[in-house]
């Protein structure tokens, strides 16, 4: 069998780590677009890198964009990928409702500018296409759990641009045959999430309470419920929808969903700690607990202009057709990422909490 190589956007986010580590596992030459910073921000991919020149290496880092059209185009054109995997966007929902314009940019006519090199350069029979679409567009609850047949129904600038990216690469399969499927992907977390999502936030914050660095922690929407899985597992599942004969649409999830503030107790449990909830308005003087106990404050701030409350997948179609089904449990996730952030916290001791 020949090598494939694949084409990843958004390699150095959490997921395009992943899937990196798991695709250079099983023999791809893969390349990355990274986009240019001004600080360093291959972190999460630095241990894959080896010199260019080096005669065995098979993971290559370019500049991009995905508002870069131009680029976009010539980066397909050299790499000539068997694969594209479309991870790369700008994820973070609350932020989406700062900068829906960029959003809408990258996120959605981004997924239009790949399709499009794909049909400019006519590589419509070779390609196959993967779009990192997301349980956002259930939103507002219509149904669950929530499966591919349940009905759309964006809360934010993020999941409406995530929504048209969705439907036009249903519509460049069906218009053009291209291979080109969406996952469906339900919250998958890690050690290396970001730092401003709810989960690596308060994983983090568990952390530096422990170790004496901070005495609160504020969140917002503490009755949101998630269908919480490991990134690990859901970077099995993209590569399982590329590699199906036909392409289609998935749903990958865990089947289990739980609130932000179930998250927070077992988070603050690995650690042996009780917690005190106060509401927003309290006072911000008398800081630490009488009790010992940990603050957890709601901060407005954080509350979104229109929230998605309940996300719960079902993930019967992939499991019986792709064999896929996730391997990391809700308390394991928890615990794996409250003690990967306690051993990173002690070697490099750090608080940061805004979003
Ligand atoms: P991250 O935010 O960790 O990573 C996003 C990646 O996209 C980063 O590499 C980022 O680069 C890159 N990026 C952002 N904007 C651009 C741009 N304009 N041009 C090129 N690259 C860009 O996200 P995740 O890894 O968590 O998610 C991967 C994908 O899956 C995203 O599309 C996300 O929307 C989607 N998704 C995620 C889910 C999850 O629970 N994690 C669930 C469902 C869908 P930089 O490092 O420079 O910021
Ligand atoms: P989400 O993830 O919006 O589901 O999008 P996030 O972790 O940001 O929020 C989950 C829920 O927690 C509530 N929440 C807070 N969220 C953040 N970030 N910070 C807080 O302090 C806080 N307090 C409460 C939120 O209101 C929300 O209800 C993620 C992203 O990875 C998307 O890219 C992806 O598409 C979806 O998951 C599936």
């Amino acid at each position: 069998m020949t090598e494939k190589t694949a084409l990843i956007t958004g390699v150095t986010g959490q997921d395009g780590a992943y899937l990196a580590e798991f695709l250079l596992e099983k023999g791809y030459i893969v390349h990355g677009i990274k986009r240019r910073s001004s600080s360093f921000n291959t972190e999460r991919v630095d241990h894959l890198y080896r010199d260019p020149q080096e005669h065995e290496c098979r993971f290559f880092l370019h500049f991009g964009d995905l508002t870069d059209a131009t680029n976009l185009i010539r980066l397909i054109q050299k790499v000539q990928p068997d694969e594209i995997y479309n991870l790369a966007a700008q994820s973070h929902v609350q932020v989406s409702f700062e900068t829906p314009e960029y959003t809408a940019n990258a996120d959605a006519l981004g997924t239009l500018r790949l399709l499009e090199a794909i049909r400019i350069l006519s590589l419509e029979s070779r390609t196959r296409f993967y779009q990192a679409s997301t349980s956002e567009l259930f939103g507002k609850v219509q149904e669950t759990p929530q499966r591919e047949t349940t009905p759309f129904y964006p809360r934010s600038p993020y999941a409406a641009a995530k929504l048209y990216a969705y439907w036009i690469t249903v519509n460049y399969r069906e218009a053009y045959g291209i291979h080109a499927s969406n996952g469906i992907l339900f919250n998958h977390e890690s050690p290396i999430r970001g730092e401003t999502f709810v989960t690596r936030k308060i994983s983090r914050a568990v952390a530096a309470i422990s170790l004496g660095l901070q005495d609160r922690i504020r969140l917002g929407n503490l009755d949101a419920k998630r269908d919480w899985g490991h990134a690990r597992d859901y970077v099995d599942g993209m590569w399982r929808i590329v590699q199906e004969e036909t392409p289609d649409d998935y749903v990958l999830a865990t089947g289990e969903t739980h609130s932000v503030r179930e998250f927070v107790e077992r988070a603050f449990a690995v650690i042996d700690r009780s917690i005190e909830w106060h509401g927003h308005g309290v006072d911000e003087v008398g800081r630490c607990s009488r009790t010992g106990a940990v603050l957890v404050s709601i901060d407005p701030r954080y509350f979104r202009p229109t929230e998605v409350d309940l996300l719960l997948g079902d993930p019967t179609k992939a499991r019986e057709r792709l064999g896929w089904r996730h391997t990391t449990g809700f308390a394991e996730l928890v615990a794996e990422m409250v003690t990967s952030d306690l051993k990173a916290m002690r070697v490099r001791p750090a608080v940061r909490n805004e979003t």
